[in-house]
């Protein structure tokens, strides 16, 4: 008999929190991705720019050359989107490889939109 009444208004009380659920909108986002951007310069040798696309962003010779010259044309191109840690990680072992060999060259990342 209690047992009964307990379940009745046990269940009005899952009823509430339905409808609180659907009129509720769900706020999770997919996380932001960033572009790694490549940049243009004078002195870098074509050869080392697509060594580094081919070592670091896992582009086959053509890719890689394709993209260099982009940049050498145009000042800059997309290298590749990735989520914001493995973006970060790309601009810096680039940055880093380029120092090392004393080439000017900068990587850099932005959101995308
Ligand atoms: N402009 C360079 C040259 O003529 C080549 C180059 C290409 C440099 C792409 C940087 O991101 C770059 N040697």
């Amino acid at each position: 008999m209690h047992r009964d009444l307990f379940m009745m208004s046990d269940r009005s009380e899952e009823d509430g929190d339905a409808s609180i659920l659907t009129a509720t909108k769900p706020k999770t986002k997919r996380p932001p991705l960033y572009k790694v951007l490549l940049l243009n310069d004078d002195f870098t040798p074509m050869e080392f720019v697509v060594h580094v696309l081919e070592r670091f962003f896992g582009l086959n010779h053509a890719q890689a050359f394709e993209i260099m010259l982009t940049v050498h044309k145009k000042g800059v191109a997309v290298v590749g989107v990735f989520s914001h840690e493995i973006a970060e990680t790309k601009v810096a072992q680039v940055m880093d490889f380029a120092r090392r060999h004393q080439h000017p060259l900068q990587c850099t990342m932005e959101k995308e939109e």
